[in-house]
């Protein structure tokens, strides 16, 4: 009977899940799985992570969010749950939230969305009807899938127009946001980008906004670390809503949240739950309590203003080795290089950086005439390189090894340099949670 289980096979005898020793660790019991992430720690360690939208937690975070949270069910709020058992949990989310507004000077919090697009899912479902009219910014020009992307929900559901930036400057042409508003009279205008590297000016937006009265929502995804740092101009100020991942310059669990006014804060947490998610992951609430902590500190600001720092010296050094950035340098973490213009492509790009340890993602540019899947850009971010202690001095190494990658990207001995000297130089930037 016992043969005819399902069960895992371990020393050639077979285990049945069900009298599986719940003791073992992930190594005895799933060392496929184990392998892959010593491997990821491995890959995370030796190279130069520069994902604009990725960075690496502190250790303190990693461990709230890998803990017996997640075997919680928590539907409902604090001190209203459709469980029971949820006192602890409900002293979880409570600090949470309290964190979240303490930290951006906002109303409400609602931080149970799982990622940056639920969050900015429940706005809509909280703002917009099906068919309904918004105003975002080009996912070409650097917006997001979830600002109205023809395959996204959000192109499918609502009516969405794009602005974009100015072809001369690469910067948002807010003339044109205030003609398409008073062409399309949206109910609600976003700002907010994916692959931007200017600081947005949210008081303009709110302006144009107030215009038009369209609802104005701000996705502040990637450069909420920035806004807390109090480095960018802070949406929570100006915007109806707010929405933002937890784990980019913020530095917490890959998640979501929103900012909202007391007035909004019920109809938010309405469609938050039961109107778009159940059961919220206690486990990375309490991830982003820890890490709102974190980032209200006074080294945090310090972190902040050295990812600004370290992006502009980043910049500078591609520039003057021939690369061309869009708007001609960074504001924020980021950058988006043109890489036609010494004859490669993003993707050859991207793939010939990943050979030699250094981690960046293929990017369309403004105006590219090129596709998706093999743009013009790279698009570079110094978020999480920050985070492993590195300064402009570093950076310049960084640049070099960039440069020297991409002036000769098929060279299988300039890759095998280049990731030998990145190996050497990485042992000794510490990386949280590995070493
Ligand atoms: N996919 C993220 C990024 O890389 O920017 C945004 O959600």
């Amino acid at each position: 009977m016992e043969d005819d289980l399902p069960g895992i096979e371990r020393n050639g005898k077979k285990i049945n899940m069900a009298s599986c020793d719940q003791t073992d660790s992930l190594q005895q019991n799933d060392p496929l799985i184990w392998n892959a992430i010593q491997d990821e720690r491995t890959r995370q360690k030796q190279g130069l992570e520069l994902i604009a939208s990725e960075n690496y937690t502190s250790a303190a975070v990693m461990e709230a969010a890998g803990t017996i949270l997640t075997n919680k069910y928590a539907e409902g709020y604090p001190g209203r749950r459709y469980y029971g058992g949820c006192e602890f949990v409900d002293v979880i989310e409570a600090e949470a939230r309290k964190r979240a507004c303490d930290l951006f000077g906002a109303e409400h919090a609602n931080v149970q969305p799982h990622a940056g697009s639920q969050a900015n899912m429940s706005v809509y479902l909280t703002v917009l009807k099906p068919g309904d009219t918004f105003l975002a910014m080009d996912l070409a020009h650097g917006g997001h899938l979830t600002h109205g992307m023809h395959l996204n929900f959000s192109g499918q559901l609502y009516n969405a127009i794009h602005y974009g930036v100015s072809e001369k400057t690469h910067q948002i042409d807010f003339d044109h946001v205030a003609k398409l508003a008073r062409e399309h009279k949206p109910k609600l205008i976003i700002a907010g980008a994916s692959a931007y590297p200017r600081e947005i000016d949210h008081p303009k937006f709110a302006e144009i906004a107030k215009e038009v009265g369209a609802i104005f929502m701000v996705d502040m995804a990637h450069y909420a670390g920035l806004v807390a740092a109090g480095l960018h101009n802070n949406p929570v100020e100006v915007a109806d809503y707010v929405t933002s991942t937890s784990h980019k310059t913020l530095r917490g669990p890959r998640s979501g949240f929103v900012l909202t006014k007391k007035d909004n804060a019920k109809a938010l947490d309405r469609t938050v739950f039961p109107g778009m998610q159940g059961g919220p992951l206690v486990h990375i609430i309490a991830g982003k309590a820890v890490c709102f902590k974190e980032a209200a500190l006074p080294e945090f600001k310090v972190y902040a203003q050295q990812i600004i720092n370290n992006a502009k010296a980043l910049a500078e050094v591609l520039m003057n080795g021939g690369i061309q950035l869009a708007s001609g340098g960074t504001d924020n973490h980021l950058m988006l290089a043109d890489v036609t213009a010494i004859g490669l492509t993003g993707k050859i790009a991207e793939e010939a950086l990943d050979r030699a340890g250094i981690t960046v993602n293929k990017n369309m540019i403004p105006y590219d005439q090129r596709k998706p899947l093999d743009p013009s850009g790279i698009r570079i971010g110094t978020a999480a390189l920050t985070t492993r202690g590195m300064k402009e001095e570093e950076m310049k190494k960084v640049g070099d090894w960039i440069l020297t990658v991409l002036k000769s990207p098929e060279d299988a001995s300039v890759t095998e340099k280049v990731i030998g000297e990145i190996h050497e130089f990485t042992k000794d930037y510490s990386v949280p949670g590995i070493d």
